[in-house]
């Protein structure tokens, strides 16, 4: 499972708004027979791909397989047909398909006499880690939503005069646009757009846009986006959510954007700040997870990524769990989840 688990995570990036998922086939013995993964939205699922690369060997073999085979006929047919009619006889699965109309492949194959295992918690948490976005977004009906902040080592991600370029290094700043270029979506408050004016493109070491653009959304209750904002120019679609009531003082819903933005087919938001979009939509528990890029430098004074929030004491605090430290030259980034 663990290698499956590596398998699923390559094809981050380009299967949205599909899941990633990774396949390996064993043979009595253990070994390997077959390895396979979803390399693209529309392209083969895993299963598909690992029994393509056992052949004839994967009669009477065990399939590993992250999420649960789908039994329904989309742009692929079913892979639990696909299994049975291989003469596959094991399948070891991590996580239940959330997706009803292409869950059941677990119950297709025990009818039919195959040996199916859910794997332990423990074996099903990478699985689930790795297919954290498509999982959440299919469960709750919304994009799953990765706030990210460059901030210093007290966490403030602007100086008290507003300076704030650059806080980290080029080597964090070079993983936020590898990250740009996996998600579907980025977002951000008025206020970062008439602060910073900020692009929210993904770009080459040379600033130019390359690859696939996100939708760019920002969300403007009341139309403060000037008309020549760099998130207005062609190098990428941007919406722009205001109030209903436009000018009337309402506020612009987080959570109906995000619905809107799951209806249009966006599974993952980046939410690059500012810091009072950010503060409300974790209140509102919108946020499923936080990317801490962390500068060795300390300003004592200056804007915080997060503030105004809500909790007046402990034990109200949000709680996360932390999946990954990593280097970045000299900044550290720190992956926290909430769910
Ligand atoms: C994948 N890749 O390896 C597996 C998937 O749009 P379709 O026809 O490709 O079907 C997508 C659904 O199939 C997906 O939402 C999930 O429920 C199930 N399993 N999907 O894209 C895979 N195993
Ligand atoms: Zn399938």
């Amino acid at each position: 499972m663990v290698r499956a688990v590596e398998l699923a995570a390559r094809g981050a990036g380009t299967v949205l708004p599909n899941p990633v998922v990774g396949c390996v086939l064993l043979d009595a013995h253990g070994h390997t027979v077959g390895e396979g993964w979803h390399e693209r939205a529309g392209g083969p699922h895993a299963e598909v791909n690992a029994l393509r690369a056992a052949g004839d060997t994967a009669r009477g073999a065990t399939a590993v397989v992250t999420l649960e085979p789908c039994n329904h006929t989309g742009r692929t047919g079913p892979c639990s047909e696909a299994l049975l009619a291989a003469g596959v006889t094991r399948v070891v699965v991590a996580v239940r398909d959330p997706w009803p109309t292409a869950a059941g492949g677990i119950e297709r194959l025990r009818a039919a006499g195959v040996d199916v295992v859910l794997v332990t918690p423990a074996l099903a948490a990478p699985a689930e880690d790795v297919n954290r976005v498509w999982l959440v977004a299919t469960r709750l009906g919304r994009p799953f939503v990765t706030f990210k902040a460059g901030v210093t080592a007290d966490g403030r991600v602007a100086a008290a005069d507003g300076t704030s370029r650059w806080i980290t290094s080029a080597e964090s700043r070079a993983d936020v646009h590898l990250l740009r270029s996996r998600v579907d979506t980025m977002m951000v408050g008025v206020g970062t757009v008439l602060a910073d004016d900020p692009w929210l493109t993904v770009r080459d070491s040379d600033g130019m846009p390359i690859g696939p653009q996100p939708l760019r959304v920002v969300l403007d209750s009341v139309g403060r986006t000037p008309p020549g904002a760099r998130v207005l120019d062609d190098a990428a679609e941007t919406l722009v959510a205001t109030a209903a009531d436009f000018g009337g003082g309402l506020r612009v819903d987080p959570a109906a954007v995000l619905s809107e933005l799951y209806r249009r087919g966006r599974r993952h938001v980046l939410l690059e700040g500012g810091p009072t979009l950010a503060t409300a939509m974790l209140d509102d528990d919108l946020v499923d997870e936080m990317l801490c890029y962390t500068a060795p430098v300390v300003f004592g004074a200056g804007r915080m990524m997060l503030d105004g929030g809500r909790t007046a004491t402990l034990v109200e605090a949000r709680r996360a769990e932390l999946r990954e430290v990593r280097r970045c030259g000299p900044d550290v980034m720190l992956r926290y989840a909430f769910r």
